[in-house]
């Protein structure tokens, strides 16, 4: 267990996506629990975890809660086949509070990095494993230093669709 963290409030909104297909199934939303634990570990306690897949719920009913919640940090978890959703999700988050930090990861932008950022308007996308890659940018974030170091997060600079990698070592 890691000391208290600097701000132990700060807002995290995880979001297990779905999107309506057939053959649409509803399994345990394994990444934002593993990321959850994580950052509880760290001692970050203000967190709200949204499956989107058990009732269907709609985009518009997630900025709701979104609205309601007001979190710094909107994390998406996401499957492939679920991109259009995701560009949507992240579009509106965008409008409705451009200083909402919105990540990417999951096995979307672990498959498709490059694309994802092109099609998805997010801050920054995690490749692979997510443990340590959400502790950084939450630490990061609530410090006012961004990029974080030490991740394997992606940042994108919206000048033009350039990628820097923070990514160290292990
Ligand atoms: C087990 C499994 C299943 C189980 C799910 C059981 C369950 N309770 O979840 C079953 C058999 C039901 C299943 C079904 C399907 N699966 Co499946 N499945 C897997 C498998 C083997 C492991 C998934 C898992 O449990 N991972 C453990 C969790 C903790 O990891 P995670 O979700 O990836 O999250 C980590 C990181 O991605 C990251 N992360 C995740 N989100 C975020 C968000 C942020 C902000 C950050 C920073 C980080 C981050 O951090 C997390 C912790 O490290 C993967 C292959 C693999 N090795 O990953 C395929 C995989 C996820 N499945 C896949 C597919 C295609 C499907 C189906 C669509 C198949 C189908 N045609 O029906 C369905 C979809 C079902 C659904 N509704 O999601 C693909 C997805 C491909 C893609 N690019 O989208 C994968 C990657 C297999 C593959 N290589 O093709 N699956």
């Amino acid at each position: 267990m890691s000391n208290q963290p600097q701000h132990p409030d700060f807002p995290i909104m995880l979001v297990r996506t779905a999107r309506d297909i057939p053959g649409y199934t509803v399994t345990q939303p394994l990444g934002i629990l593993y990321l959850a634990a994580e950052l509880r570990r760290y001692g970050y306690g203000n967190i709200r975890l949204l499956d989107m897949r058990p009732g269907r719920m709609q985009v518009d009913d997630l900025m709701e809660q979104v609205k309601s919640f007001r979190p710094r940090l909107l994390g998406l978890s996401s499957l492939s086949y679920e991109a259009p959703t995701v560009a949507e999700i992240a579009q509106r988050a965008r409008r409705l509070d451009p200083d909402i930090h919105i990540a990417l990861g999951g096995p979307l932008p672990s498959s498709m990095k490059a694309e994802s950022f092109e099609q998805i308007d997010a801050y920054s996308i995690a490749v692979g494993e997510g443990e340590r890659s959400i502790v950084a940018l939450v630490e990061g974030l609530a410090s006012n230093r961004f990029p974080p170091s030490g991740s394997d997060l992606w940042t994108k600079s919206f000048a033009a669709v350039s990628y820097t990698s923070s990514s160290v070592p292990r």
